[in-house]
């Protein structure tokens, strides 16, 4: 493992939803092909691709039914081959999504697990009893309901962490790993160069969590074994490439990631920590439409960024295919110029971190949340069965309050189609797009913005230019300045050689600097034209600037 991964900023595309090449209303492999030159023109230097192996449809594309087959509507193995050379001679890298804590229950492996007590495949996937005559015990998926479903030919029960077309893997099974293994090294083979790797956190699930012994829910993430379980994978697979990894850990803390991401290279690059996105959940998970209080998340950066340095490495990331676009979620989107001006200071406010930063297909653009009216407009999976479960079994919200939820919230929000032009659905399909375009793709899209210096695409160009330029980005410690201030966020970066300050205004009303963060400098970047004053800060402004000796 090299370490350019600290080096490395990129940028996430979700293939069915980025451009459609063929004509069918889905985007596919040789639609982002098309577009690398507008990902490079950005200044990204490595893609994460969402998965585009063979599926069953049911979960965007984590119900992977063939690990090395590429599912027919993004286009051939040709196709990838070819978006993996053409990256690769633009200096871009690829990588690759990998599920492996579940596959589809059409998968090869599940579907003789499933027809045969007796095959060594059945202990490839989570099968108990049942207990009393009921589910094993009380783990519950994270898509609502039981995680057991049962099996009427055989009378027993298989896990689903996700939904029940997705099928927990058991990784305590030596063969099942070495599969996971061979299937990573067929990749790393062919070229890419690394995995962002899904739910990476649940594969190692404690045997109590399991038991038929009708329990309750039970934490299944971070088990006894996971580490050891990721040191093999690193020993037997990624030390031999010059990869880079980002583990999903949605239950990662401060201490479990000094091992998961530790600079010794003895497991992944870095991980996704969850917490930095859930300071806005309600005790009951995401479903809540809860304002941002700016000193909660604060400390969360301020806990990773410190606790991490010189030790292991941060990911910096705002959105991706899960979560609701940010200017909609902590900056402010009801007019034009608040919503430019906050995507900007959301950009900034991140991307001068240490850590690797992420930028999600439209991000740079200032993309928004999608106007969902009802219900029978989502498509995810997880919305769908939590409005089932809340609204129409439990009664526990009013549709209304649920479609405020899931507004705020939901998925789909992140999954509507590149806005390219304002042209008919916003220059992604000449057909009917899969899934609905935002209407405000006539205001907000990459051709308006592309080459507009005010632009947020032309704001972020600059953020990944200066992030390159000046190594305090990259090493400097963090600090903290005015941690209870409810409107600004503001720190300082310090590499023993040059000091870097960064002050976002969070809110829309005018705020007030104290005198530790007025000190006077360069100003890199910021997002008002006009003078400023020391101590004083407009709505949602920010500034990046280089402090004098
Ligand atoms: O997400 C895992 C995960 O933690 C999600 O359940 C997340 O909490 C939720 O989507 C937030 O709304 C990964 C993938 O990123 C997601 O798209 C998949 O649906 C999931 O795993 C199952 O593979
Ligand atoms: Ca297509």
């Amino acid at each position: 493992m090299g370490d350019w991964f600290k080096r490395a900023v990129v940028y996430q595309v979700y293939p069915k939803s980025f451009m459609d090449a063929n004509g069918d209303g889905i985007g596919d492999l040789r639609g982002v092909t098309e577009k690398l030159d507008y990902i490079h023109e950005l200044g990204a230097n490595v893609i994460w691709l969402n998965p585009i192996y063979k599926n069953s449809g049911v979960d965007g594309g984590y119900d992977i039914s063939d690990y090395r087959a590429i599912a027919p509507e993004f286009g051939t193995m040709e196709d990838f081959d070819e978006l993996l050379r053409q990256a690769h001679a633009r200096g871009i890298r690829i990588i690759m999504d990998l599920v492996v804590n579940h596959t589809s229950t059409e998968h090869a492996w599940f579907k003789e697990s499933r027809a045969n007590k007796d095959t060594p495949k059945r202990d490839f996937y989570v099968w108990r009893p049942p207990f009393e005559g009921g589910v094993p015990n009380g783990e519950r998926s994270i898509f609502s309901g039981s995680a057991w479903e049962k099996d009427e030919a055989t009378g027993e029960y298989y896990l689903h962490m996700f939904a029940k077309e997705q099928a927990d893997l058991n990784w305590h099974n030596e063969q099942v790993r070495q599969g996971v293994y061979d299937m990573m090294r067929w990749w790393l083979d062919k070229g890419i160069d690394g995995f962002r790797m899904d739910v990476i956190d649940m594969i190692a699930k404690p045997e109590e969590a399991l038991a038929s012994d009708g329990g309750p829910h039970r934490n299944v993430s971070t088990g006894p074994k996971e580490h050891l379980y990721l040191r093999e994978m690193n020993r037997e697979v990624l030390s031999r490439y010059d990869t880079m990894t980002v583990g999903e850990t949605s239950s990662a803390t401060v201490e479990s990631a000094a091992d998961y991401a530790n600079l010794d290279g003895s497991e992944l690059s870095m991980i996704f920590q969850f917490q930095h996105v859930s300071v806005d959940e309600a005790p009951k998970y995401k479903w809540c439409t809860d304002p941002l209080h700016l000193p909660k998340l604060k400390c969360v950066f301020d806990k990773w960024e410190t606790g991490l340095y010189g030790k292991a490495w941060n990911s910096l990331y705002w959105n991706n295919h899960d979560q609701p676009r940010i200017v909609s979620r902590f900056g402010c989107d009801s007019d034009e110029a608040s919503r430019v001006r906050s995507a900007k200071m959301l950009g900034a406010c991140l991307h001068m971190m240490q850590g690797t930063p992420y930028i999600y297909q439209g991000e740079e653009l200032g993309m928004t949340n999608y106007p969902m009216k009802s219900i029978d407009e989502s498509l995810d999976v997880e919305s769908i069965n939590a409005y089932h479960e809340l609204v129409e079994e439990k009664h526990e919200m009013t549709p209304e309050q649920m479609m405020a939820c899931i507004r705020r919230k939901g998925r789909d929000n992140a999954r509507t189609p590149m806005q390219w032009t304002a042209e008919k659905n916003a220059g992604f399909t000449h057909s009917k797009p899969w899934m609905p375009v935002n209407p405000n793709h006539t205001v907000i899209n990459a051709q308006a913005q592309v080459g507009d210096l005010d632009s947020v695409f032309s704001f972020y160009q600059k953020l990944i230019r200066i992030r390159q330029e000046y190594d305090v980005v990259i090493d400097g410690r963090f600090e903290l300045l005015m941690p209870e201030d409810e409107q600004v966020f503001a720190y300082i970066r310090d590499d023993g050689k040059q000091r870097m300050l960064v002050i976002c205004n969070f809110s829309d009303r005018d705020a007030v600097l104290t005198a530790d963060a007025q000190m006077e400098g360069q100003i890199l970047i910021g997002n008002y034209h006009e003078e400023r004053e020391k101590q004083k800060l407009r709505p949602t402004e920010t500034r990046i600037v280089i402090l004098k000796e």
